[in-house]
């Protein structure tokens, strides 16, 4: 029997589940290293934590580690029910916010290391969280892609710590009711990106597709809708999309330095952005607000079919 201890919260509607122990040792190295490991050596500990029956299509699994960086008060690795994420909006307001429910950190200012780079963290004293995100930035603007069903399809392709395609045509309106349609408009956007070959810098694959409009609530505020690699989409605004998207308003002129962006998500939950130029982007700060739903041993038997999760080498073809 293996035992491992979580604490689950979610930001804005999404789930995290921040793995606290009972995990294999991953060695030292940066985030990026012990990543590596975690996908070559223990990739089944991944879909058991985050996979039905322990979890589902929408957890975001927060392996929690000691940092490379002494600066840092905590490493981060995040995974879903497919595989790794690079950076991950929610789920570090998710780990401030168990961080600060063990009493590790109070109020104030820290900073967390992942694969894809340090990112601050300040806990506000009403429980608020904001990142300051990796540099994020507009790789390609006007792309258009042939969307079976949907005709030409144009967007952006950014970076906010993942990769973005980012486009404001939406069939449906931007609303709970419209969820299914919108899952599956963005999961053929995803599948037609993917087999036109488009990528961001690096090779790096273009796993999330965000829609952006208006909100249809009479707000006037900016709503999403964001599907995530493994076919389930953000039930929050999303961090990273949020982050992506800053930098492309920022390229567009659309948004000055400083000024505070609300970006719901299809829930209608919000955060709030706000960038500083830097490079070839911009920092962006989002912030938003996460909320401790559990806290659990998790247990793996040995001869249990689905110990490791239900996933293809478990089900029967
Ligand atoms: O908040 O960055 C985010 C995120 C990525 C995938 C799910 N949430």
């Amino acid at each position: 029997m293996q035992t491992l201890h979580v604490i689950d919260s979610h930001t804005a509607g999404e789930p995290t589940r921040v793995v606290l122990s009972g995990f294999p040792d991953l060695g030292g190295g940066s985030l990026a290293e012990r990543r590596e490991r975690f996908r070559e050596r223990h990739d089944h500990w991944r879909s058991a934590i985050a996979c039905e029956p322990r979890g589902s299509d929408t957890m975001v699994g927060a392996l929690l580690l000691p940092p490379a960086d002494p600066r840092c008060c905590a490493g981060v690795i995040f995974f879903n029910n497919v595989g790794y994420l690079g950076m991950c909006g929610h789920g570090t307001i998710g780990l401030t916010r168990t961080l600060a429910h063990l009493g590790r950190i109070g109020p104030g200012e820290h900073l967390v290391e992942t694969p894809v780079g340090v990112v601050g963290v300040r806990l506000h004293a009403d429980g608020r969280v904001s990142i300051d995100n990796v540099e994020s930035y507009r790789a390609a603007t006007g792309v258009a892609v042939e969307v079976p069903g949907h005709g030409t399809v144009v967007g952006d392709v950014a970076w906010g710590g993942n990769w973005f395609f980012i486009t404001g045509q939406s069939p449906v309106p931007l609303d709970f009711a419209h969820v299914p349609a919108l899952t599956a408009y963005t999961l053929a956007v995803q599948r037609a990106i993917d087999a036109a070959g488009i990528r961001g810098d690096g090779d790096g694959v273009i796993d999330h597709v965000e829609v952006n409009g208006q909100a249809p609530d009479g707000s006037g505020q900016a709503r999403n809708f964001v599907m995530c690699p493994g076919g389930a989409y953000d039930r929050s605004p999303c961090g990273t999309g949020t982050s992506a998207k800053l930098a492309c308003l920022a390229a567009d002129g659309k948004l000055a330095e400083g000024a505070v962006w609300v970006q719901q998500g299809i829930l209608g939950s919000a955060f709030e952005g706000v960038y500083r130029r830097s490079g070839r982007g911009v920092l962006p700060r989002i912030t938003g607000q996460a909320w401790i739903t559990g806290r659990a041993e998790l247990l793996i038997e040995a001869d249990d079919p689905f110990a490791w999760g239900i996933r293809a080498d478990a089900v029967r073809a």
